[in-house]
């Protein structure tokens, strides 16, 4: 079965996205920073923060989700990827993880539409190449394993993730 009708890539902010959930790339403290993670806190408005100060923190590939508030997203989906560091340090693993790990979570809550940023290519300084093809392969996987969602968005800020991100979803459903 092809999953085209199902991923997109869009050009975007994920502030912005109507959908059921949008996953913000945070770090392991979930108590905010810059980035997209600062987008979503500042959309989303002070009762965020204080929900993520609840949580406990995050470990890097795994995933918590709270409400969403102001945003029109229901829910937020807080995940961590790795921070790059030559690529000898599970970064791969542990990026495919934090996709994976927010995909299960969205199925536990009947969540049918997702949203997500280039994980880790920011800050984390992740080779938008090789982050876009994980994205992409993790996304299918789950999909061809019995996933029930059925609209998945990789939202781009800018026109070079745009680049990648398209060209990892053709290059993997060739029928696209
Ligand atoms: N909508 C969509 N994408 C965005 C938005 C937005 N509103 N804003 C930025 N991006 P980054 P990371 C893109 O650095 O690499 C934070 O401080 C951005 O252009 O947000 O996982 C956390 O607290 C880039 O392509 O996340 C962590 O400390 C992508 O989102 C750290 O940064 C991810 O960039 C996490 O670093």
């Amino acid at each position: 079965m092809s999953y085209h009708d199902t991923i997109s890539v869009i050009l975007g902010d994920i502030v912005e996205q109507e959908v059921d959930a949008i996953v913000n790339a945070a770090n392991n403290s979930l108590l905010g920073g810059g980035g997209v993670d600062g987008a979503i806190h500042h959309a989303a408005g002070p009762e965020l923060l204080k929900e993520c100060r609840t949580l406990g923190g995050c470990p890097t590939g795994e995933a918590k989700i709270t409400e969403g508030y102001l945003l029109p997203a229901k829910w937020v989906i807080h995940t961590v990827g790795p921070i790059w560091n030559g690529g000898h340090n599970r970064e791969d693993e542990l990026l495919v993880n934090a996709y994976r790990n927010s995909l299960l979570l969205a199925e536990e809550y009947d969540i049918k539409s997702i949203a997500f940023p280039g994980i880790s290519i920011g800050a984390y300084g992740f080779p938008v190449s090789r982050a876009s093809v994980l994205a992409v392969r993790t996304i299918l996987e789950h999909m061809e394993t019995g996933g029930s969602l059925e609209d998945i968005r990789l939202i781009c800020f800018n026109n070079e993730a745009y680049h990648f991100y398209s060209n990892a979803l053709e290059l993997t459903v060739p029928d696209i």
